[in-house]
């Protein structure tokens, strides 16, 4: 019979991988760390382009499971850069010597469950086999870079880089002409750095987007030490948010509808001078669920446009008209439109003029031909489910991860899957995942999975797994939460639109991280309500609305 070399196998060494490896250990149990890239990071190792910066406050995107950590760390930012959370992250990779447990250059192309001998057979690229109790999947949300499919992309003569697998040494853009495909964060954030270096810059939008000012600025150090004094309220108000956020301006009590004007502005306007996601989702209770409401704040974000651009024909361009403000990811900037007043950068409207094909010599439209000596595709991410199904993963009787999910992801809590025992994917479509601040969520799985490992020794059982009734609950829950939302009414990568063929499913859990917290924590605290524990099973919670709303106190009581 197949022995386990490992406890557990953890795929990926971003901010789930390290910390998860850090629980394990402190589990006592010996885990192996199986990481694609040649150091940790995950997707602050991959994302290196010009401008690449967390748009999440740093001193809130960042690891609270240790007070000596989060004193020690001082950040320079409001918001880091990537560089300075690769630092981090090495920094955290060191202090808890993590290393040692982590298979570097190494990719997971394979994982399938042994029932006879209750294991999980993990294959890698480099024909090495390994065997585990448990394999948790920390292959993040945003890991596999939507290469779109142009023709003549790979007839270019210049150079072509994704945003998403950025070269390690760099690109020099002084003096070349460059072509952007791509208006998302990763596109708003670094035309305005490569528009500064570039003899010309072209920037191809096929979907004008919302965007907000950053502000960025120098932490001060008496700044740090008073947030650092408060962290541990801080971290807490964080996990009974709805976004995983603990600062920043709170919602309006108001609905906007019946906001008068003059107020409106004035509210938006404080929002827009404080900077960041944060004081522009969610503004408002009905922002979230009527178009018309979201649509006010959208007024006000273009005419900030139609203020800062000079030409109004781009003003008008870049204007996003095609969804309701927040329904698509808010993108944080710094000085993007403002960019499009350089003389060196120009703006293409695909709806008007679409690619017919790149050309050797550029990017040809159904207008003209755009010389360019280098493409940059900013254009996103097979979001959620894509890195997950290029593996081979493989359950009870050989069936497919990629099977069971061919009409969109099915999950209990988006931790695990009924079929594949001792799976675990963390931050996993069915829970708030991309909808928060990542690090919180993280935290929150890797902590309730360690949990539930420990009950799992305590009681000697070797297999856990969620209940069909579970997951067909679970995911009616998830859907009735974001049917009525104004996500439902755009063509964004939450619903895996952006991917030719995906099935069209919200994916993320938009409850709030608060809520999502409070059924998780229940759901343990009822002997894992919806889980079958070595075959011993506890229905699931009968009605997953009751959580809706939950606040810290209410859940204290
Ligand atoms: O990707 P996107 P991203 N022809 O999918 C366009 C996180 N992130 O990498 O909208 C022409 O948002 C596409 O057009 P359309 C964050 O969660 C965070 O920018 O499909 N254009 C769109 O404009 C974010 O939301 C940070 O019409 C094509 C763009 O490419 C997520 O990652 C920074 C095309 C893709 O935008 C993804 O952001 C960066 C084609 N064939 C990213 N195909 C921070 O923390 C696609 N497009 C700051």
């Amino acid at each position: 019979m197949a022995k386990a070399d490992y406890d557990a196998i953890v795929v990926g060494a971003g901010f789930t991988g390290l910390y998860m490896l850090y629980k394990l250990r402190e589990l006592g149990l010996s885990a192996r760390v199986i990481e694609a890239g040649s150091d940790v990071g995950g997707t602050w190792y991959w994302n290196r382009y010009p401008g690449a910066r967390c748009d999440i406050e740093s001193m809130e995107y960042s690891y609270s499971f240790s007070p000596e950590l989060e004193q020690e760390w001082e950040w320079t930012e409001r918001y880091a850069s990537q560089p300075e959370i690769l630092h981090y992250l090495r920094h955290v990779a060191e202090r808890f010597d993590l290393r040692r447990d982590i298979a570097f250059d190494t990719r997971v192309t394979a994982a399938c469950w042994d029932e006879g001998a209750a294991l999980w057979a993990v294959e890698m690229d480099r024909g090495e086999r390994l065997a585990a109790h448990y394999c948790i999947m920390g292959t993040g949300c945003l890991s596999s870079p939507n290469r779109p499919d142009i023709s003549g992309l790979g007839d270019f003569a210049g150079e072509t880089y994704l945003t998403g697998l950025w070269p390690h040494e760099g690109v020099d853009f002084a003096g070349k002409r460059v072509a952007v495909i791509g208006t998302g964060s990763s596109g708003i954030q670094s035309i305005p750095v490569i528009a500064r270096e570039a003899d010309h810059v072209t920037v191809f939008q096929r979907t004008a987007n919302f965007t907000v000012p950053a502000h960025n600025r120098p932490l001060a150090s008496e700044e740090q030490a008073a947030i650092k004094a408060g962290y541990r309220e801080l971290r807490a108000l964080e996990r009974h948010s709805p976004g995983g956020v603990g600062s920043g301006p709170p919602q309006s009590l108001e609905p906007i509808l019946a906001t008068p004007p003059d107020e409106l502005r004035e509210d938006l306007e404080r929002r827009w001078e404080i900077g960041g996601l944060g004081g522009f989702l969610n503004t408002h209770p009905d922002t979230i669920l009527s178009a018309e409401a979201a649509d006010r704040v959208a007024e006000f974000l273009r005419a900030k446009i139609r203020e800062t651009v000079s030409d109004p024909d781009v003003a008008e361009l870049l204007c996003p008209a095609s969804h309701p403000m927040g329904s698509k990811r808010l993108c944080v900037d710094t000085g993007f439109h403002a960019t499009f007043n350089r003389e060196n950068v120009e703006l293409v409207d695909l709806n008007a003029t679409p690619i017919e094909r790149i050309a050797p010599e550029g990017v040809q439209t159904s207008e003209k031909l755009y010389p360019a000596d280098i493409i940059v595709l900013a254009t996103g991410f097979d979001a959620m489910t894509g890195t997950l199904a290029r593996i081979d993963i493989r359950g009870k009787g050989g069936a497919a991860l990629k099977d069971k999910w061919a009409e969109g992801p099915r999950s209990y809590l988006g931790l695990m899957c009924a079929g594949f025992p001792n799976l675990f994917t963390v931050t996993g479509p069915g829970s708030p995942s991309v909808i928060s601040n990542m690090v919180v969520s993280i935290e929150q799985h890797v902590e309730w999975i360690a949990g539930l490992l420990a009950e799992l020794r305590r009681c000697g059982a070797a297999t856990v797994e969620p209940l069909a009734e579970a997951e067909d609950a679970w995911g009616e829950h998830v859907s009735a939460v974001a049917a009525p939302t104004i996500f439902m009414q755009a063509d964004s990568w939450y619903v895996g639109a952006n991917i030719p063929g995906k099935p069209r499913v919200f994916m993320p859990y938009i409850g709030g991280v608060g809520t999502y917290r409070a059924i998780c924590k229940d759901v343990a605290a009822k002997n894992y309500a919806g889980f079958a524990v070595d075959g011993q099973t506890i229905p699931p919670p009968a009605d997953f609305t009751v959580y809706l709303g939950m606040t810290r106190e209410t859940e204290a009581a």
